[in-house]
């Protein structure tokens, strides 16, 4: 008999940006289930799939729950905590004496970005090692954001995202969010806020591709793959011919739209329809629409960010509703707050960076100190000085996920030294020396971090672990922490993270213990809405997660006017004619004199693009049965057309060809893609310790994506990974379930 019954405990999803509410029940210390939390002020009872499935990750007999050694042989046996942190720490710190930071790299993953404590402790490590090597998701994600951001605002982690509960016309560029639930804005019920919309009266524009989930909820734009930048110009353009501007809001919030004003004129719609595939009139009618409304917004995310303009298309994006008067303004584009202000202190430092260092590979501008991960193998393979030698991946599976995952493959195995801390053993640390077992979200406590600042409505979450860590795992932090003092060092913070030496010298001061929670209730406390250590009542502190577990609603709405406050350039206003927008615009046009009008490559002429499902996350969470039921596989959706003029079939295989690679995908034939678009979803192609994963057929898309520095966009370094320019074909192996489909182990 067990001794313990059944408890209940309140937390919070951290697979993805709404962070919606959950109720853990745990016996014995094994977590039995998950399921949504109807008192969660946001998320009101609602989860997805994903949330209610990590209980099989959690209980994954495939998870690794001590840390795993690379053997001569190449398997990996288990070891001691000791052993691996002592062998890590002395080839680590050789490594460091030998070449210093300029050897030491470190790849942070899409989950870290939802564990305050790794995020900033790795960020710490690797500061005091002075590594110039730091890659993350941001450069297949959201870097080109970021740029966007520092050129607009003076402020890279300025993400402006749209009033859902107060617009009255959403134009929404590449995005999905009936799938992704929203990101880049924190809304745990995205979907019913957006039929809200339309149900007051207002419109959803969906300007996508595919006619995707949320398209077919609301008003699809059919756009051919990475033409935005264009479509946005036309937009412009019409606003501008047509007098549809606020003048006011202009003169009030910008300075240098002189520069757009004039760029627009070369892109009246009747020239962009070609290349955008979007008719004229329908591009005039949709610019007045926006720009009468009573209030609008326009919003991107992945669509927007990954084609070959990505920067250029989100800095348009705010263009577009800084000149009809609806920034900073209830119901439009509205900016981004952290409860816990970690990033506006960086920001008002000066240590949220843009070009204040570029990379030994390809030159890139470095983005808040981070690197195009396209890079990431050269940077190991190229010698001389700089080499980049010892690599830590946290939370990250670059070998899936970034282009080129089999040249990475290569380099991996040039290296002195790898770890990663992971829950699985994956396709990108199957080839490390150390796997060092994290814990999972349900293991560690958090706190809203960077993900909810842009909240329509403020909110303050932060949670206890739910459960102790399963066998040996450890919080990463604590590891970071421990290396260091074995590597005969200190985490005393420089450079980026200097800003937070005062918080964590009062800390040191007092006595305490250096930790991330102490830091992150310190900031807290001094925050927007904290209590200011007593001084103002009812403020947050570290207590509020135990007063009020299911989170607070810190304001009705998000804050507006408050532009002067988050635009940290000299003037206070919004710049429009950065130098670097100026040249993109110059190679737009020259790209459009080169290309012909609608920019398709003969060799190459089908546009590829990316496809997010509801029960995958990235490259994670094919190894759960609930998932997987189905059976699930991979399948590149083509238009019927294509698939005819390919002579490929429902249900059987394709070839895909680009410039770089070729992959052999299953098939389903679907007009929600045009003609000339195929869309491929990503993170499948498994080789890792995940069993179920294995089985199930798939392949790795980015095989097909160049990582060479000339295929990257040129302001962020953004990986090309929609607008691919492939060609379909039949499949070298003409029967289905013959494994066609399937990776070969690298
Ligand atoms: N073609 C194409 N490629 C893409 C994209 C696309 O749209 N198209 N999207 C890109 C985007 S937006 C992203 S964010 C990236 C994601 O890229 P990555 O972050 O490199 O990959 P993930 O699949 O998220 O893998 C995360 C790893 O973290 C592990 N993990 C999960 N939870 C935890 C945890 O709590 N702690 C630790 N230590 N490990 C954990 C998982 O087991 C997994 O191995 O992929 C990018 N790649
Ligand atoms: N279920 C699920 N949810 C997720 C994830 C997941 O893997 N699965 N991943 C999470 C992560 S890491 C992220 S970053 C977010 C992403 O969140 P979203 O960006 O909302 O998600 P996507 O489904 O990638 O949506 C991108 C859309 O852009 C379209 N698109 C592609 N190319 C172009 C183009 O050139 N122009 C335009 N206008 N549109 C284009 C695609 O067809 C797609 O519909 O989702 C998160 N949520
Ligand atoms: S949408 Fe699903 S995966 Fe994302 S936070 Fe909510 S429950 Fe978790
Ligand atoms: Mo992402």
């Amino acid at each position: 008999m067990s001794a313990a019954s059944p408890t209940t405990v309140v937390t919070y999803c951290r697979i993805c940006e709404p962070l919606c509410g959950l109720i853990a029940t745990v016996e014995d210390g094994r977590l039995l289930s998950l399921r949504p939390d109807p008192k969660h002020p946001l998320s009101k009872g609602n989860a997805c799939p994903k949330g209610i499935a990590f209980t099989e990750v959690q209980n994954d007999p495939d998870r690794v729950l001590h840390p795993l050694r690379r053997t001569a042989d190449g398997e990996f046996e288990q070891v001691s905590w000791d052993i691996a942190l002592t062998d890590i720490a002395a080839r680590l710190r050789k490594v460091w004496d030998e070449d210093g930071g300029s050897a030491v790299g470190h790849y942070l993953g899409n989950p870290s970005a939802f564990s305050y404590s790794a995020a900033l402790w790795s960020g710490l490590f690797l500061k005091r090692l002075g590594s110039v090597h730091q890659f993350t998701t941001g450069s297949q994600d959201i870097n080109s954001r970021f740029v966007a951001s520092k050129l607009l605002y003076g402020a890279a982690t300025q993400m402006p995202f749209p009033d859902l509960p107060r617009t009255q016309f959403v134009l929404m560029i590449g995005a999905n969010p009936h799938v992704s639930h929203g990101s880049a804005v924190h809304a745990p019920r995205i979907k019913h806020e957006l039929s809200a919309i339309t149900a007051r009266g207002g419109r959803v524009v969906v300007v996508d591709p595919r006619r995707t989930e949320t398209a077919k909820a609301h008003e699809h734009v059919r756009v051919r793959p990475d033409s935005d930048a264009w479509l946005l110009l036309s937009l412009l353009h019409v606003v501008f011919a047509e007098g549809l501007t606020d003048e006011t809001a202009i003169a009030e919030q910008a300075s240098g739209v002189e520069m757009l004003r004039t760029a627009a004129k070369e892109f009246p719609p009747e020239e962009t329809a070609a290349r955008t595939g979007v008719d004229a009139a329908v591009v005039r009618q949709l610019a007045r629409d926006f720009a009468t409304a009573p209030s609008a917004t326009a919003y991107g995310r992945t669509g927007a960010c990954l084609g070959r303009h990505g920067t250029l298309v989100s800095f348009l994006i705010d263009v577009l509703t800084l000149v009809t008067g609806n920034l900073d303004r209830p119901g439009g584009t509205v900016f981004s707050r952290g409860v816990i202000p970690v990033e506006e202190m960086g920001e008002k430092a000066g240590a949220m960076t843009y070009g204040a260092s570029h990379s030994r590979v390809g030159g890139f501008p470095d983005v808040m100190g981070i690197f195009p991960s396209s890079i990431m193998a050269e940077e190991i393979t190229r010698t001389g000085p700089g080499r980049l030698r010892a690599l830590i991946v946290t939370a990250g599976n670059p070998v899936l996920t970034v282009p080129d995952g089999e040249r990475l493959v290569e380099a991996l195995g040039e290296l002195d030294l790898l770890v990663s801390f992971d829950l699985y053993v994956n396709e990108t640390n199957r080839h490390a020396d150390y796997v060092l077992p994290a814990v999972t979200f349900l293991e560690r406590e958090d706190f809203p971090f960077a993900l909810t600042a842009a909240s329509p409505r403020p909110f303050y979450q932060a949670t206890e672990a739910v459960l102790k860590p399963y066998g040996e795992a450890r919080p990463e932090w604590e590891v970071f922490e421990e290396l260091m003092h074995r590597m005969g060092l200190a985490m005393t913070s420089g450079g980026r993270l200097s800003f937070l030496n005062r918080p964590m010298l009062a800390l040191e001061k007092s006595g305490l213990r250096l930790t991330p929670r102490r830091l992150m209730v310190a900031l807290l406390r001094t925050g927007p809405f904290g209590d200011r250590f007593g001084l103002r009542r009812g403020g947050l502190n570290g207590k509020t997660m135990q007063s009020k577990p299911h989170g607070v609603l810190l304001a009705d709405h998000a804050a507006t006017g408050i532009l002067s406050e988050v635009v940290l350039l000299p003037s206070k206003k919004v710049r429009l004619d950065p130098t670097e927008i100026a040249e993109e615009l110059a190679r737009l046009g020259d790209r459009h004199r080169m290309d012909g009008a609608d920019g398709s490559d003969p060799d190459f002429p089908t546009l590829l693009i990316g496809l997010r499902e509801i029960r995958s996350q990235n490259s994670w969470m094919h190894n759960s049965p609930l998932l997987m039921k189905g059976p699930r596989r991979q399948s590149a959706r083509v238009h019927p057309d294509d698939a005819a003029a390919a002579g490929v079939v429902d249900g059987g295989n394709v070839r895909i060809v680009s410039r770089h690679g070729s992959i052999e995908v299953a098939v389903t034939v679907t007009d929600e893609v045009g003609p000339g678009t195929v869309a491929v979803p990503h993170g499948w192609g498994h080789r890792g310790g995940w069993q179920l994963a294995n089985a199930s057929e798939g392949t790795n898309v980015n095989k097909l994506m160049s990582s060479d520095p000339i295929d990257l966009e040129a302001l962020a370094g953004m990986s090309l990974l929609n607008g691919v320019a492939v060609r379909l074909e039949p499949p070298a192996l003409r029967e289905t379930g013959s494994g066609a489909g399937r990776d070969k182990p690298v």
